[in-house]
């Protein structure tokens, strides 16, 4: 399905892996992924970030994420079979996978575009979603148009073209009971 918001490229496949694979899959994600707990300057001051954080990829795909530099860790079978079926069905090439693991409704991620340097002009983001479906918000960067997308478990989320330059996406915290979700977004990195 492709959604036509203004100055964007963005798919979504909601039923991309079947339900009972996802789970099976989010299952071996959360044991076999280097999970780590990020921590960012706010105000002054470090916090840990509100989620769980892995980058797995080839040992050259070197990443500074919120100013946080990132060692690739190697890539899992699993993880590696995933890319592989996301690369042929984007008919794009990733080289890297940033993992988020929200464990509970107040887990989340800030507005941000996906827009550093070493992902290009025009990057394509691929993004698999797996357990306690999450809205994915959008807001651009100009208009301030807002929309936002549900993103079941098993989806594909593909973003290309201009999509990173005008928009900003977020995953917000909620107040309800939320079981937990892992999203891997597989991205290339150019080399230095
Ligand atoms: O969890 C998501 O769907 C969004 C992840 C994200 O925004 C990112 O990794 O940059």
């Amino acid at each position: 399905m492709n959604l036509n918001f203004p100055d964007a490229q963005i798919s979504l496949l909601p039923h991309f892996i079947l339900p009972a694979d996802a789970a099976r899959w989010q299952a071996e994600l959360e044991q076999s992924l280097a999970w780590q707990q990020h921590r960012i300057k706010l105000y002054g001051k470090q916090v840990d970030c509100p989620r769980l954080s892995a980058w797995h990829g080839d040992a050259n795909a070197r990443y500074a994420y919120s100013g946080l530099p990132l060692l690739p860790e190697p890539w899992t079978e699993r993880i590696q079979a995933l890319r592989e079926l996301a690369e042929r069905t984007a008919d794009t090439a990733v080289n890297s996978v940033l993992a988020n693991w929200y464990r509970h409704g107040q887990d989340s991620m800030g507005w941000h575009s996906d827009d550093e340097p070493e992902l290009g002009e025009r990057p394509v983001i691929l993004s698999l979603s797996f357990g306690e479906p999450r809205h994915f918000q959008l807001r651009h960067k100009i208009t301030g148009q807002r929309e936002k997308l549900l993103l079941p478990s098993g989806s594909l989320l593909i973003m290309a073209g201009d999509t990173q330059r005008y928009w900003q996406h977020a995953i917000h915290k909620s107040r309800r009971a939320m079981r937990s979700r892992i999203n891997l977004t597989f991205r290339n990195i150019q080399p230095e």
